[in-house]
């Protein structure tokens, strides 16, 4: 029994996650126009309450109770019933109350509809136990249904992926991986055959996530197409009307480092019922549609685990003693503190940019140039905030000491989590070479360069016209690189792609805090912080 007199630590904990931002606060404030950010205020406000309050018992249940495969039942019958928790239920049921996906497709702040859904999931996804994966999905989903479904599907699927209802919400997978591959997707084995008018697919898928899903979306080979022709784009429904998978057999469940309470299936598919959706033999190209949506998701996802991370090692910090002193009051962690403060408001910086250039094209309003941002700047979102997320969250579990590496506080599924953003969705160097698909157009390089240019020449105070220089240099550095490079080899232009890449998100930002700095809209620190390490590293 304590009687006082041992000394026990309080623990780190959350504050309404939405107030208690500033760095998001300011973002909005500055960016957003003043009568949508009355309107959606109060709903960010609730969730940020949610976030700190009862999703963190839900997520914690998810994650100590994760999902199990059941084969057959206790007669021997195949049933191959997947159980997941409570928590992890519930936590599907406050994705649709609060319209995760939907509020991007709901448009009702117009334009910007795509930013209020990027904040809604920055919000939700660290208390969520990653059920954010199959909001991702389902969301890319929605809009490749949008885009190219056909009226019956778009009738039939669509007020289920945007139900606020949680009685009628569904969530989507998206099945690429086979055991030939998940990067390069030419190998794709799975049968579209045609029987009696109807398609039903045949093969084996080894990562499908989110197998509680209702629907998915897969890659096969059409039966209808010559032989090598291209691959098309499938919906199916999981399940028939009495709950039962549609031909559909779980191999197993994967045992995964992390994103444990999310169930992630090998399937085989003997004889499923399926629709094409979009043009015959383009199901790659419409695929790219989900991909972009999920790539955006990713980057959203990474830097609200890096608030997340800096929210308890900031509160961390206050209530710890060492060496006489509250951590938050020695000079080298609180160095510490400020350089993860900086990377995470320059993380942010790139990613509500990108939430709002996406909301612009799914809205219609986009200009050429701005759709050319996006298409860039999507990759190059995805690719660096993931690796900042996990070098992040590794940081933040330092700041625990001990406590950070022990697993009943939480944290290390901080870390765990993180790792899979590198990789799901396009690996980094997957991705570094779509930057290089992008910039083909020599054009877009341009464009992103002109940008830049512009959000630096309002730049007056002395201190910050020094770093204009700095990053203007930086940006010369990348323009000239891909030609130069090209002309000593196709190789010599993959080999530096990552670089490339990660020198394109360290000088764009930079631009953007720039310009938020100037505006009053961050402090100084930050952007000096972020400028000094290299913005090219070519
Ligand atoms: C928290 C968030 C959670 C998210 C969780 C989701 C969990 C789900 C787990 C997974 O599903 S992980 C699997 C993820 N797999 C990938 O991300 C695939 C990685 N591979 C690629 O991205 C390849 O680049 C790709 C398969 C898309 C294409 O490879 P190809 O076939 O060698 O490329 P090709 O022939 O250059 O491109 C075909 C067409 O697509 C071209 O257009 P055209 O036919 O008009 O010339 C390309 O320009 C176009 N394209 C490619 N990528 C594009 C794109 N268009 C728009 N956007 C893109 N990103």
């Amino acid at each position: 029994m304590n009687d006082g007199s041992e000394f026990f630590q309080e623990p780190a904990v959350l504050s309404n996650q939405y107030q208690d931002d500033v760095v998001l606060r300011a973002w909005l404030k500055a960016h957003v126009p003043g009568e949508v950010l009355r309107e959606i205020q109060p709903g960010l406000e609730k969730l940020g309450g949610r976030a700190a309050g009862e999703m963190l018992a839900l997520a914690a249940d998810a994650e100590s109770h994760p999902p199990r495969h059941i084969p057959y039942d206790p007669w021997g019958r195949r049933v191959d019933r997947i159980e997941v928790a409570e928590g992890w239920k519930a936590l599907h049921q406050v994705a649709a109350e609060e319209g995760i996906v939907a509020t991007a497709y709901e448009r009702q702040q117009g334009p910007w509809s795509r930013l209020h859904q990027f904040v809604r999931l920055y919000l939700y996804n660290p208390s969520s136990a990653i059920c954010s994966c199959p909001l991702a999905m389902s969301d890319g989903a929605a809009r490749v249904l949008e885009l190219h479904g056909d009226a019956d599907l778009r009738k039939r699927w669509l007020p289920h992926l945007l139900s606020r209802d949680p009685k009628t919400f569904w969530t989507s997978g998206q099945w690429m991986t086979e055991r030939s591959g998940g990067s390069d997707v030419s190998d794709t084995a799975t049968l579209a055959l045609l029987e009696e008018g109807r398609y039903r697919l045949h093969g084996t898928k080894w990562f499908t996530s989110a197998t509680t899903s209702e629907l998915a979306l897969t890659l096969a080979r059409d039966e209808a197409l010559d032989a090598d022709s291209k691959l098309s784009l499938f919906g199916l429904e999981l399940r028939d009307a009495q709950g039962n998978l549609n031909n559909i057999c779980v191999n197993r469940l994967k045992d995964k480092l992390g994103t444990r309470a999310l169930p992630t299936a090998e399937l085989t598919l003997t004889g499923t019922p399926a629709v094409r959706i979009g043009s015959p033999g383009h199901g790659v190209k419409h695929i790219t549609t989900v991909l972009n949506i999920t790539r955006a998701y990713n980057a959203v996802c990474a830097v609200s685990y890096m608030r997340r991370g800096l929210a308890l090692a900031g509160d961390y910090a206050r209530k710890r003693r060492a060496f006489g002193k509250p951590l938050a009051e020695l000079p080298l962690h609180r160095e510490t503190l400020a350089d993860l403060h900086a990377e995470f408001a320059g993380a942010l910086h790139l990613v509500m940019h990108l939430g709002v250039l996406l909301g612009r094209e799914e809205t219609g309003v986009a200009s050429d140039d701005e759709k050319a941002l996006l298409r860039l700047l999507t990759p190059v979102a995805k690719l660096y905030t993931a690796k900042q997320a996990i070098a992040f969250a590794s940081e933040v579990l330092e700041c625990f000491g001990g406590q950070g590496y022990i697993e009943d506080t939480g944290l290390p599924s901080l870390l765990r989590d993180c790792q899979v953003l590198s990789i799901w969705e396009g690996t980094t160097n997957v991705l570094s070479l779509d930057v290089l698909r992008v910039i083909e157009n020599a054009e877009v390089l341009e464009v992103l360069a002109a940008d830049v240019r512009r959000r630096l020449a309002g730049l007056q105070r002395p201190e910050l016209v020094v770093l204009r220089v700095t990053i203007l240099r930086a940006l010369k550095d990348i323009l000239s690189w891909p030609e130069n490079a090209a002309k000593s080899s196709r190789d010599t232009l993959e080999i530096g792609a990552r670089r490339f890449a990660f020198s394109i998100a360290r000088i764009y930002t930079a631009a953007l805090l720039a310009s938020a700095a100037q505006n009053g809209h961050i402090n100084n620190d930050i952007l000096q912080r972020w400028c000094r390490a290299p913005l090219s590293i070519l």
